[in-house]
């Protein structure tokens, strides 16, 4: 010990120790300031919103960040059924999220979701008012309208060269391994009810399992069942037909010329997204900031511009081209709704759905 003692030299022993507490505070208050930025730490607050994917101009929330001086999380999912698992599962603190109609339905009565002050949401008069007080949500207490729409098949003119209006079109096997279907349970066996003439919103066992032998029937015609991708793969040509929402047909029809939408005669689905804030949102003030942010006309147009989805902004819709407006896969007239109905919640029959969809995927 001595020996180590007297070689170590005292003063430059203490300045070391001196340096290293130094760079210790100097650690720690960095560290503390960087919290902040990110909103981990204090001062900034944070919002933490889960949409679909390819579902907003991202430079819309660049710049609500900007004007709010709150940082927002963004993540996406892909259909309501994998939003709905998440957020139900805990521990994943979103305070603002996107579903739709049914969705919003089934959350309003498992109480997942907080009432909306529409108060604090004065953008809400931009609405038309026929996308207020609908079913799901009949006084408006727990959603705001964001886009909506149809489902339907795009199909390449190239490709197909006979009238497209029936469903049956994607049982047709001159189309083997040229058919995208939509990775998602309700359109896949929504679409396959209307097929067979049954409610979109059927609750009969005997329906559902024929429902499920159409679709394992029409497995083989299938090239796969996608999400987000089936955009590029139609712009792509990849393949002659494929059953998508309105606004992603929008989008590929700017891309690809040769690209058509409609609605099957036996009809459809008509949907409703809208925004929501979710039970126990810590952050209920910001979220209502945002729900506001993106009624904002100007804002609203940018999505709607972006992503080419149906925005039920009036004064956002004043402001589109004659050519979209007139575009009737994105604002169809009514008389192209008549067969189409609104998703239900149906709970009662919820352990059917999910035991087919499987079954459909697994064989
Ligand atoms: C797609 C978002 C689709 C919403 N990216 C359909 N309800």
């Amino acid at each position: 010990m001595e020996k180590i003692n007297k070689l170590v030299n005292k003063p430059l022993f203490m300045l070391l120790a001196r340096s290293f507490a130094l760079v210790l505070a100097l650690t720690l208050i960095m560290g503390l300031l960087a919290g902040c930025d990110t909103g981990g730490g204090g001062g900034k607050k944070t919002l933490k919103v889960y949409n679909w994917g390819d579902y907003i101009d991202e430079s819309v929330i660049d710049s609500f960040e900007k004007e709010y001086g709150i940082k927002v999380i963004y993540d996406t999912f892909a259909t309501n059924e994998d939003m709905y698992v998440k957020i139900k599962s805990g521990g994943s603190d979103y305070d603002v999220a996107f579903p739709s109609d049914y969705m919003i339905e089934r959350m309003i009565e498992e109480n997942m979701l907080e009432k909306i002050n529409l108060n604090n949401v004065p953008n809400f008069k931009y609405i038309d008012d026929k996308f207020k007080n609908l079913a799901y949500d009949p006084k408006n207490e727990y959603s705001v309208p964001y886009m909506w729409g149809t489902v339907g098949i795009i199909y390449n003119k190239t490709m197909v060269d006979e009238p497209v209006d029936s469903w049956n079109i994607l049982w047709d096997e001159k189309y083997a391994k040229q058919i995208f279907m939509l990775d998602s349970s309700r359109d896949s066996i929504g679409i396959t009810l209307k097929k067979l003439g049954y409610s979109l919103n059927s609750r009969n066992e005997k329906e559902l399992e024929e429902v499920k032998n159409e679709l394992i029937k029409q497995k083989p015609l299938v090239l796969s069942y996608m999400g987000d991708d089936i955009k590029d793969a139609m712009i792509a040509g990849q393949a002659a037909l494929a059953v998508v929402w309105s606004g992603d047909a929008v989008f590929m029809k700017w891309e690809n010329p040769y690209l058509e939408y409609v609605i099957p005669k036996e009809g459809s689905n008509l949907w409703f997204d809208a925004m929501v804030i979710l039970k126990g949102s810590k952050n209920k003030e910001e979220a209502e900031l945002f729900i506001n942010y993106m009624c904002e006309p100007e804002i609203a147009l940018k999505n709607t511009l972006y992503i080419g989805y149906s925005t039920p902004n009036t004064e956002a819709k004043k402001m589109l081209d004659e050519e979209i407006l007139n575009d009737e896969t994105a604002y169809p007239p009514e008389e192209k709704l008549k067969n189409c109905e609104v998703f239900e919640s149906v709970q009662d029959v919820i352990k059917t759905y999910d035991r087919i969809w499987t079954e459909i995927k697994a064989n």
